[in-house]
């Protein structure tokens, strides 16, 4: 068992052992590799400031800042935080839209030496608290509404499930209305470039947590430093080739690994260009703001992919300053790859990622055939890539296996996890991904499926067991099994199927309000379909045949739902 933390705000003196660090001969073999620049993102910002003070950084809606203005205002925002008590090393979840806002206080964490845990827009009670009782948090800050939530009402409930020592505060974006111990942000500001500078972070230091899609009862923290996050960020940008007039589209929520720094955010800016904020994924949104502000590069996740070809074909020109097109986060099917070039007019780049570290990406000088079959290359030379077998020895190339992998900007553990460290980690340090790959002898991985008990609902990650035990807690059901099984929106979609006592069985809608209002869980992990069975096939070692389960959904027999 991992054992939770204690809940009060911790400081940065306290010498705790949260998560197992590079071994010092690798970590020494990266920085002399010119990967790990000894730069924390604050200093990077203010350099940043320096070298191109007057071009635009970033837009959002009407609002544009020029990078130094950028740095300007994080370092007054910097001050804020710190008379409100944060400090380096302090843990703040972060719960915002694609705003201004964000990459603000982002930067300006970064400045303290504080460490941002990003959650996401939808998430609800149980795993904003979950996130703060494990991360330790000090703060949290949230929007005022978004999405129809009131985030301030959520914040009071989570608060109210916290033990009775934590200090946690919150800070809101907007107004903080009747909730009077909540601060507004408007009140952070303090006086440009102020950021205090008494106890600066190194660039070794824990950068930010980002939660993993999750397998086990409970999503896990990913640390990444400053070192490693901005050589991911860097090293992606490179790869995409951008340069100063470079405009990116955040469509994505820009808590998300993949719009945050794969380049994203952070590597758009890392390369002197602009970073535009789309409010909503619509293509209508995006491509109205593609036209206006010149876009050159956004990201995708599959399930979108349709809807843009389709508004960009009835509106080729709002297109027409679009260079490359990423997707990822679940699986793109070939034949919509091969169509998404010509329909945007753009180079397609197929990625495949993770929180965890290892990005793989097809380059845009990739034969066609490689970037519309397969999900990329890894992105740096020193990524190390091992794909097994059920007997945990390499398979030759072309063969399916478990991807495992190392490497300069891939974790060596999660944050408190030591348990589960035990399982996810070789001795090595190797990172068991739970994806079944092949690998081709050019170095480009094909996605064929999945080891791991997760569900990717097009890009959207369920863990199997954190719903399942949720599920349990309902009085009528008595064994609950989360199933993904193929989908023609989404690629996947859940399934939860449940046994029963008493009449009459919960249905879909019955499990969607309890597992919404009762349990707090976000609307995305709850299951799309219910079907209620007298029993649950087991295998022959007494586990749950998830297989079988997923085989009685499909029209073709034999075709399992756990497929990548
Ligand atoms: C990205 O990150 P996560 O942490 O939300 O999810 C990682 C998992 C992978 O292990 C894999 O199972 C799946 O998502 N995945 C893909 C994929 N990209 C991610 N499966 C098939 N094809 C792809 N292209 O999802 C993420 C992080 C950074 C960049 C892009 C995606």
């Amino acid at each position: 068992m991992d054992h939770p933390p204690p809940t009060n705000a911790r400081r940065a003196h306290e010498k705790e052992h949260t998560h197992p660090a590079w071994p010092p001969a690798a970590a020494e073999r990266y920085r002399r590799a010119g990967y790990w620049r000894g730069l924390t993102f604050g200093q990077e910002v203010r350099a940043w400031a320096r070298e191109r003070p007057d071009r635009t950084a970033l837009v959002d809606g009407a609002r544009r800042w020029t990078y130094a203005e950028l740095a300007a205002e994080t370092g007054g925002l910097a001050r804020g935080l710190r008379d409100l008590g944060i400090r380096r090393g302090d843990r703040v979840v972060v719960q915002l839209p694609n705003v201004a806002e964000f990459v603000l206080l982002w930067f300006a964490l970064q400045r303290l030496g504080a460490v941002p845990v990003h959650a996401m827009p939808g998430h609800r009670r149980a795993e904003l608290t979950h996130l703060v009782r494990l991360s330790g948090a000090a703060a949290c800050v949230v929007p005022e509404r978004h999405a129809r939530q009131d985030h301030r009402a959520l914040m009071r409930e989570v608060l109210a499930g916290l033990p009775d020592d934590s200090r946690c505060r919150v800070i809101v974006v907007g107004e903080a209305g009747p909730y009077e111990d909540f601060v507004p942000y408007a009140e952070l500001r303090g006086a440009p470039d102020d950021a205090p500078d008494d106890d600066p972070p190194e660039s070794g230091d824990l950068a930010l947590l980002l939660l993993s899609g999750g397998t086990t009862g409970l999503p896990k923290l990913i640390p990444r430093t400053h070192d490693d996050y901005a050589y991911n960020a860097r090293a992606a940008a490179g790869v995409c080739g951008l340069d100063e007039d470079s405009v990116y589209l955040a469509v994505l929520p820009v808590a998300f690994n993949f719009t945050l720094a794969c380049p994203g955010v952070l590597g758009t800016l890392s390369a002197g260009g602009t970073v535009v904020l789309a409010p909503d994924p619509s293509p209508q949104t995006g491509l109205a703001l593609i036209a206006r502000e010149g876009v050159t590069l956004t990201a995708l996740s599959p399930p979108l992919v349709p809807h843009w070809m389709e508004e960009a074909r009835a509106d080729p020109e709002s297109v027409r300053s679009l260079r490359l097109v990423q997707v990822g986060g679940a699986r793109l099917p070939d034949a919509l790859a091969a169509r998404l070039g010509p329909a945007l007019g753009a180079t397609v780049q197929q990625v495949y990622g993770m929180a965890e570290g290892l990005l793989n990406l097809t380059r845009v000088d990739d034969p066609d055939e490689l970037i519309r079959t397969t999900q990329g290359r890894p992105l740096s030379p020193d990524d190390e890539i091992l794909v097994i077998g059920p007997d945990g020895t390499p398979v030759p190339d072309g063969e399916p296996g478990e991807l495992l992998t190392r490497g300069p900007y891939t974790l060596r553990g999660y944050y408190r996890a030591a348990a589960h460290n035990a399982r996810a980690f070789t001795p090595e340090g190797h990172y068991r991904t739970g994806d079944l790959v092949r690998r081709l002898p050019s170095g480009h991985l094909v996605v064929v499926g999945r080891v791991k008990d997760q569900i990717n609902r097009g890009g959207e990650k369920i863990a199997a067991t954190e719903v399942e035990e949720h599920l349990l807690t309902h009085p009528r059901i008595s064994a609950a099994a989360l199933v993904g099984v193929p989908d023609p929106h989404r690629g996947e979609r859940a399934v939860a199927f449940v046994t029963c006592e008493g009449d009459p069985a919960p249905d879909v809608h019955d499990l969607s309000g309890y597992l919404r209002e009762d349990r707090g869980l976000a609307a995305y992990k709850v299951p799309d379909q219910v079907v209620v069975l007298p029993a649950l096939p087991l295998t022959p070692v007494g586990k749950v045949d998830k297989k079988a389960l997923a085989a009685g959904l499909l029209p073709e027999a034999g075709v399992t739902g756990q497929g990548g």
